[in-house]
Formats: C-alpha cells, sequence, structure tokens
C-alpha cells in the first residue's frame, strides 16, 4: 500500500508574531497580544521572548505584566489576523486538493503521493517554510507523519520554526516517551487518574490492558489505546463547517449584580444570534463560560430544544434555559454569558474553525451556541 503522508502545520505564537510583522521595530522583543494591557484579560499569545519570561497563554495579563514589565502589551486586532490566516491556507490549498483547516493558525494538509519517490514529502515541506516566509512573513512548525494524530504531536513538540518527522512505522516508539498529556482527549482529569495507576508515559498507555482504559475513559478508551500505538486511520475533513459561534466578555471592574450579569449576557446572545441569523444557521446546544475574579471558569451547555433553532425566529433569552443550573449568587467579579441553540442565540467558548473575524475564545463571560457537540451531521445548516 502507498505510503501515507499528513503534515500538520501550526504558526509560531501566531497573534504576537503577526504583530511584529508590521511593527518590525518590536522583533526580538517580548510581545504579548491580550485583552485591555491595563485591564484584566487574559494573554492570547505570545512571542517566544516573552515565553522565555514565564508569560503563557491563558494567564492573566496582570500577572504577564509582572513577570515581564518591559514587554510590548497589545490588544488583537482580529482582522489582520484573519487576513494572514486566510493567506496561510491558500498556500497549503495550492500544494494539495485535501486539507483540513483545524483553528485559524493551524491546518492538516494531505501529502500522499505528492513525492516524486518513496519517502517523506520533503518538497512539499520546504515548499511551504519558503512560501510562507515569502508571502506571509510568518514561520509555521511542522509535523510530517503517517497521521493526523502523530503528525500534531509533532509539529508542537519542538516549537517553534521546525519540522520534527516521524517515519512509516515509527509512531510506536515516537509516542512512547511522551507523556500522556500530549494526546488528545487526556485532560487534567484523566492524566490525575492515570498518575494515580501508574501511567504517565504515552508507551504505558499503549500498554495498559484495555479494561483499564475503559474504565478512565468509558467509550474513547479502546480509540485511546490505538492512539497511543500511533494507529489513526481518520482522514482529513476538508472544509469542515465550524461548529459552533459565540460572543464573550471581559469587564473592566469587578461585576456582582445579576440584573447587570443578565443584561450582559442578553448582549452576547442577542449578538450570537445576529450572526447566526446572518449566516442563516441553527443550533441545537447552548454553552455558557463564567470566570470569576480568581479566574476560576466555570463552564455549563444544554440542549435546549429536541430541534434545531430557526433562523429568523425570535429566542428566549438563554438564561430560561441556563439559569437554572448556575449558582444562585452570581460569583463576584464575573460575568456569564450562554446561548440557547433553542433561540437562535449564540455564543462559543471554541474558536470557530473557520472564521477568521470573531472574538478569541478566551474571556470572562461568554455566551455560545453550537450546533451540535455530539454529531457533524446535526451542523448543517438550518433551513
Ligand atoms: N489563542 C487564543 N486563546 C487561546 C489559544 C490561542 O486567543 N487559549 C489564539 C492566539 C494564538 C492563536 O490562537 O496566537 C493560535 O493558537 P496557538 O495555540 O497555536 O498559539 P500560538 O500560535 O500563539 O503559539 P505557538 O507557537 O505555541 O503555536
Ligand atoms: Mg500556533
Amino acid at each position: 500500500m502507498a505510503e501515507r503522508w499528513i503534515i500538520h502545520a501550526d504558526l509560531d505564537a501566531f497573534f504576537a508574531n503577526a504583530e511584529v510583522l508590521r511593527r518590525p521595530e518590536l522583533r526580538g522583543r517580548p510581545v504579548v497580544v491580550g485583552g485591555d494591557p491595563d485591564g484584566r484579560g487574559v494573554v492570547s499569545s505570545a512571542t517566544y521572548e516573552a515565553r522565555a519570561r514565564g508569560v503563557r497563554s491563558a494567564m492573566p495579563v496582570a500577572h504577564a505584566r509582572r513577570l515581564c514589565p518591559d514587554a510590548v502589551f497589545l490588544r488583537g486586532d482580529f482582522a489582520h489576523y484573519g487576513e494572514l490566516s486566510r493567506r496561510f491556507r491558500a498556500i497549503l490549498r495550492d500544494l494539495s486538493p485535501t486539507v483540513e483547516v483545524a483553528s485559524i493558525d493551524e491546518a492538516y494538509l494531505d501529502a500522499t503521493g505528492l513525492a516524486r519517490e518513496p519517502g517523506p514529502p520533503t518538497a512539499v515541506v520546504e515548499t511551504i517554510k519558503a512560501r510562507l516566509r515569502a508571502e506571509v512573513g510568518l514561520t509555521a512548525s511542522l509535523g510530517v507523519a503517517p497521521n493526523k494524530t502523530l503528525a500534531k504531536i509533532a509539529s508542537d513538540l519542538r516549537k517553534p520554526d521546525v519540522v520534527v518527522l516521524v517515519g512509516q512505522g515509527g509512531g510506536a516508539a515516537f509516542l512512547a516517551p511522551l507523556p500522556v498529556g500530549r494526546l488528545a482527549g487526556v485532560g487534567p482529569k484523566a492524566r490525575a487518574r492515570l498518575a494515580a495507576l501508574g501511567i504517565r508515559r504515552i508507551g504505558e498507555l499503549a500498554a495498559a490492558p484495555p479494561v483499564l482504559l475503559r474504565e478512565v475513559f468509558g467509550e474513547r478508551g479502546p480509540a485511546l489505546a490505538l492512539r497511543a500505538r500511533g494507529i489513526d486511520d481518520r482522514p482529513l475533513e476538508p472544509d469542515t463547517p465550524a461548529k459552533s459561534r459565540g460572543h464573550e466578555r471581559t469587564f473592566a471592574r469587578d461585576i456582582g449584580d445579576l440584573t447587570a450579569l443578565r443584561r450582559a449576557l442578553r448582549d452576547l446572545s442577542e449578538r450570537t444570534a445576529a450572526e447566526l441569523r446572518r449566516g442563516g444557521l441553527g443550533g441545537r446546544i447552548v454553552a455558557l463560560k463564567l470566570r470569576d475574579s480568581d479566574f476560576r471558569t466555570i463552564g455549563r451547555q444544554r440542549a435546549c430544544a429536541a430541534r434545531p433553532t430557526t433562523p429568523g425566529r425570535s429566542s428566549p433569552p438563554p438564561r430560561r434555559c441556563c439559569a437554572r443550573r448556575w449558582p444562585r449568587r452570581a460569583p463576584p467579579g464575573s460575568g456569564g454569558a450562554s446561548a440557547c441553540s433553542a433561540c437562535g442565540s449564540v455564543a462559543s467558548a471554541r474558536w470557530p474553525a473557520s472564521s477568521t473575524s470573531s472574538t478569541p475564545p478566551r474571556c470572562a463571560t461568554s455566551a455560545s451556541t453550537a450546533r451540535s457537540t455530539s454529531s457533524t451531521r446535526a451542523s448543517a445548516p438550518a433551513r
């Protein structure tokens, strides 16, 4: 059978480097993009110079400022990032008919059969890097491997500006020494449970008895066991539509007044609903994210209706669906938001994969509707 080659490309420090690109005087300096530089947002992206000082994504900007007071702090400019993202994707689509966009700055490309000789698609890799530099002005890290799981992990392993290759049949050995958290779907809770069982490396996970994996991961156990052994036959899904839409907001000061929070939630939901209506889209799941003054994040989501929303139909306020499940008293300093797919109101905790201009995913308050969390079929636009 022909060798299968998948390339995963992820732009380096995307938002931060996008700022450096149009302000060359910032090159070599710590640059942090996120929220209000004087307020309480969180870090979206930081140049590697800032990361060397401990700054990380999702960290409160105030903390980043303490770690790196001489950094340049900037608000995001999503129109600019969207345009760069479009150029990045256009280069990949020029090189292969099968490209799956995974987020604003990452995509998979199927390079199977693109090399003239057996072996890794070296020429494609070199072309991607060269064209990115010349036509976009940015660098990316690339993972080149026989499947998506391996390519994604490889691209992230030694950022920035590297190519990491996993050969045919080399997946299990490549993964074995890596921490289990590198595998998609193994979050902090699963990591803790696995650690309690003495499983910390992917190799140990690959060797674990199936019954144990089923206990920790339920239905997902067998698939994860395969991934841990470097096996992943999933095809690329070109042009997958965004699965959720949403809006969020970080307040400049703590808000403990429920009426004010509800007003903010309503506003976020209305904006999301408007976006859905413009796109002729419907939704079924409403998601709410609330972050308090200690940066604790609470998430709730709920399928609010048996049928998807109908574009044009007005919606009940999302709290009708979700408020019951929230703490009775709003935590001080929080903003909340939700979206009801039953209603046509929307918001999102996720970056819509194909969107280039919406709000970034982190914020104190967000409202979202997902068309479906469990099935992509449910995400067909409502009529
Ligand atoms: N982003 C965000 N909030 C997050 C994660 C990411 O707003 N929690 C935005 C800012 C990032 C962009 O998405 O620039 C891409 O995300 P990455 O995780 O790829 O982060 P970077 O590209 O910034 O850094 P890296 O070099 O690690 O890829
Ligand atoms: Mg990136």
